[in-house]
């Protein structure tokens, strides 16, 4: 018989996230690693505007809802005066990138050391699904009716890769949960990003492709095919920058 995995006593809730949302199963895992590495009792979220901002649905722990784009300079700024807690920037795509992406940047480029999960679901969830930068090439959105147009909207971003290529951040990952193998390495990203910021390492950032059936106008099934087929092409996935503990292992 398949070993119950048990619920972490941090998830105290029945999740408010649409049937299909990928977001439930980052903030489990999420869970799930903190208990894992004794950080359930140290650890704030600053979290940002959109449907991040329901992880305090489902998670009894400190947290801030920071203004729109800003958690990972919130981040910052907490992780500065008490350098012993485990601060975890929970985003958006649109909050992190798109309107966020000066606090975002600055904070990988000055390598804090802080870790954001970043829920890349190419829109603007909470707000009916707008387009955002990680929005997909011709991807029809309500603000893009006629399909995006990287010409005049320039190309979507892939932050883990820039951050890793430019900047000396410790740890750079892209995961996603469209089945167990997925979701089972994508727990092992979000440890490592967490395991880095307590060993003092720096910046980690881990992005998750995360399907919004809602928006994407899809029934739960579609919309985890759409990431395997359509997403994952673009946003691949796997490490960028591996921490230094991995390498020498
Ligand atoms: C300053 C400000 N501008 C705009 C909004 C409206 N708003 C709320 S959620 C959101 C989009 C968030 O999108 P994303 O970060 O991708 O999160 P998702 O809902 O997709 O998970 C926007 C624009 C706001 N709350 N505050
Ligand atoms: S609107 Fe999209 S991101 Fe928000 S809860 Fe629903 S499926 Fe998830
Ligand atoms: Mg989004």
């Amino acid at each position: 018989m398949a070993k119950e995995r048990k619920v972490p006593a941090l998830i105290d809730n029945a999740m408010s996230f649409c049937p299909g949302c990928g977001h439930g199963i980052v903030i489990r895992l999420i869970a799930e690693c903190l208990e894992e590495l004794d950080q359930q009792e140290n650890i704030i979220f600053p979290i940002g505007v959109g449907c991040s901002s329901l992880l305090g649905g489902g998670l009894v722990t400190d947290r801030l809802h920071c203004p729109h784009g800003r958690a990972s300079a919130v981040a910052t700024g907490m992780k500065r005066v008490t350098p012993e807690t485990t601060i975890i920037a929970y985003q958006g795509d649109g909050d992190a990138y798109s309107i966020g992406i000066a606090e975002t940047i600055n904070a990988a480029y000055r390598n804090e050391n802080i870790t954001m999960i970043a829920i890349n679901n190419t829109n603007f969830g909470m707000t009916g699904g707008q387009m955002s930068w990680t929005t997909m090439p011709g991807q029809v959105t309500t603000t893009s009716p006629k399909g995006r147009d990287c010409g005049i909207t320039g190309q979507p971003i892939r932050f883990p890769e820039l951050v890793a290529q430019e900047f000396g951040v410790a740890y750079s990952a892209r995961g996603t949960v469209t089945s167990p193998k997925h979701v089972n390495k994508l727990k092992k990203y979000i440890k490592n990003g967490i395991q880095a910021q307590i060993n003092g390492e720096g910046y980690s950032v881990i992005e998750v492709l995360s399907p919004c059936p809602t928006n994407w106008r899809m029934s739960a099934l579609k919309a985890m095919e759409r990431v395997e087929q359509e997403l994952i092409p673009y946003y691949p996935l796997g490490e960028f920058k591996t921490r230094k503990e991995n390498k020498d292992a």
